[in-house]
């Protein structure tokens, strides 16, 4: 399915956001992880959301507008030691301020490696998004780099790393490949319903 993708906004403060109101789903996650190669997967356009091999390219909050109907936002990166010193420094105020104050805001795509346990930083966003109780899935991409069998025991770790108990690790736990296109639509189906409002907020099962 095709769909109608607009860049709104390139925000970096509150007054740049979009005024409409429409629902929105933010991508986040450590630069370089993948993040906008996710969202293109998911909009199924090659190139909309700009991806490079260079870290911290998106350095600004993307907001792109989908069939006039909700946002996927696309956060900046963090914790690349190559990107420079001021933009590291800029990140954490520019989405903690966002992430605390959006009202559209109905979840947020946590991106991770499958390769490679969470780091502190994405420890670091998991409590955010808990401290502010923010839905929140956990998208380990890269996938494809390694094999299907090994697949269970890095999610499990990803699961223990980020304190996610079993039953939330079924419900909001995938493991992607943006090049591959693996489990692309289970993911869309989960965003879609969020933003339809067809979701509780918090799960019914106990957190951890
Ligand atoms: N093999 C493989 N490579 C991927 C996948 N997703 C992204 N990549 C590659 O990873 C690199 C970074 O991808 P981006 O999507 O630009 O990453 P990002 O998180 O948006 O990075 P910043 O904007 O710098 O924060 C690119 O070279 C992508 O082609 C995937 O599922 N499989
Ligand atoms: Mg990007």
């Amino acid at each position: 399915m095709s769909h109608r993708v607009v860049l709104a906004a390139n925000a970096g403060r509150p007054a740049e956001y979009p005024a409409d109101g429409l629902p929105e789903v933010a991508f986040a996650g450590r630069s370089n992880v993948g993040k906008s190669s996710l969202i293109n997967a998911l909009l199924d356009r090659r190139r909309f959301a700009r991806t490079s091999n260079t870290p911290g390219r998106t350095q600004r909050l993307h907001f792109y507008r989908v069939d006039d109907r909700y946002y996927l936002v696309d956060l900046p990166g963090y914790g690349f030691a190559k990107v420079p010193i001021e933009v590291r420094r800029a990140w954490g105020p520019m989405v903690r301020t966002y992430l605390s104050t959006r009202g559209p805001l109905v979840g947020v795509v946590q991106v991770v490696d499958l390769r490679h346990p969470p780091s502190r930083e994405d420890c670091q966003l998991a409590d955010w998004l808990a401290e502010y109780r923010i839905r929140h899935w956990v998208v380990a991409t890269k996938a494809d780099k390694i094999s299907r069998g090994q697949w269970p025991a890095h999610l499990a770790t990803m699961a223990k790393g980020l304190g996610l108990d079993a039953a939330a690790a079924a419900e909001r736990l995938f493991a992607v490949s943006a090049v591959q296109r693996d489990n692309i639509a289970a993911v869309a189906a989960t965003i879609a319903a969020a933003t339809a409002g067809g979701m509780p907020w918090p799960p019914t099962h106990p957190q951890e």
